[in-house]
């Protein structure tokens, strides 16, 4: 290292035509600049977003991922196999997770380690389960049906296989834990909405169940990033609420990078609503300091967009420019990270 850094001083020095062509007194001046020479910029890899597309359109082609049916099992199975390809060290929390309508669902959480040996770690996460209910779409008769799962569902994921193809061919600095928390989206139908004080931890179970149960003991990251609904054309990514709250330097570092790389039109740096997602009980029960990057739509009914949680959450809704925004901003975050 020393030898380059030397080098490149030398570099510097001749171009410059400074102290080191008075008198050659080279070393004077090597000594002077080193001190001042900053350690070579990192090489990020470039984010393929028709790579993350693609890992969107093949989950989706497995059906609605609704958990306890055959289109989640085989998809369970499929990240599994794609994450352990990418050389990571996958382990599953399979388990039975009731949810608030009594259905006990199996449910199956994927962790994926990049570098498991490594203490310096940082946590990316994502739901893979769909919504059995499309509740929120404008035909009445499709409230109690599943739906595609574009964004909702397919879009973190897709992003964090693409990043996990990425760090398969240049491995970050750190330990990177990809971190795939089922049964996220099977919270209180809307049509149940007043009983929103009995049902209020009725979502993100699979979350739930690993911050009381990680998957090592004693495990810690320095931050979790959670991606979810991040796929849509024109997304505003707003600071969340519990983002805010619980883990604002990291909100700040993310939102900072994003605007350097251009992409402040995707990472609004204002104030969003706080939703109840896998990153609150990350939070809340192992006090890792964990954000979510969450599409936030003021004009749309439900505030997460006009196909949230309805039929229309398919491929059409998925855009090559918003995934690029959201994968080369936080791999450029994560491949930093010393
Ligand atoms: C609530 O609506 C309380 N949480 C929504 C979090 C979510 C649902 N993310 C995706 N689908
Ligand atoms: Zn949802």
């Amino acid at each position: 290292m020393n030898r380059i850094f030397l080098l490149i001083s030398i570099i510097i020095l001749a171009a410059c035509g400074g102290t080191a062509s008075k008198g050659g007194e080279v070393t004077q001046g090597i000594a002077q600049v080193a001190e001042k020479v900053v350690e070579p910029a990192v090489v990020v890899p470039l984010f393929n977003a028709d790579s993350a597309y693609n890992f969107i359109a093949r989950q989706v082609a497995f059906g609605p991922r609704v958990p306890n049916t055959a289109s989640h099992r085989k998809c369970g199975e499929y990240l599994v196999t794609k994450l352990k390809e990418y050389g990571a060290d996958v382990v599953t929390q399979d388990v039975g997770l009731k949810a608030y309508t009594g259905e006990v669902l199996k449910s199956r959480n994927i962790i994926a380690q990049f570098k498991p040996e490594a203490s310096a770690r940082v946590m990316l996460c994502a739901h893979w389960d769909t919504r059995p209910w499309a509740d929120t779409d404008p035909d009445k008769a499709n409230h109690y049906k599943p739906y595609p799962g574009a964004n909702d569902g397919g879009s973190g994921v897709g992003v964090l296989l693409e990043v996990a193809r990425q760090l398969s061919q240049v491995p970050a600095t750190v330990g990177v834990d990809i971190i795939l928390f089922d049964a996220e989206d099977y919270g209180l139908h809307e049509n149940d909405s007043h009983l929103w004080d009995k049902h209020r931890h009725s979502w993100a179970l699979g979350s739930q169940y690993w911050s009381i149960n990680p998957h090592k003991q004693g495990y810690n990251a320095r931050y979790g990033i959670l991606l979810d609904i991040v796929g849509a054309p024109a997304s505003t990514f707003l600071r969340e609420g519990y983002s805010d709250f619980y883990a604002s330097a990291i909100v700040d570092k993310v939102w900072t990078q994003a605007a350097r790389m251009g992409y402040s039109q995707y990472f609004v740096n204002e104030e969003g609503g706080a939703v109840t997602d896998d990153h609150y009980y990350v939070n809340r029960v192992l006090g890792i300091p964990c954000i979510d990057i969450i599409n936030h739509d003021s004009d749309s009914p439900n505030g997460f967009g006009p196909y949230h949680h309805t039929m229309k959450d398919d491929m059409d809704w998925i855009s090559r420019e918003t995934l690029k925004a959201v994968g080369q901003t936080v791999m450029t975050v994560i491949y930093n990270e010393k």
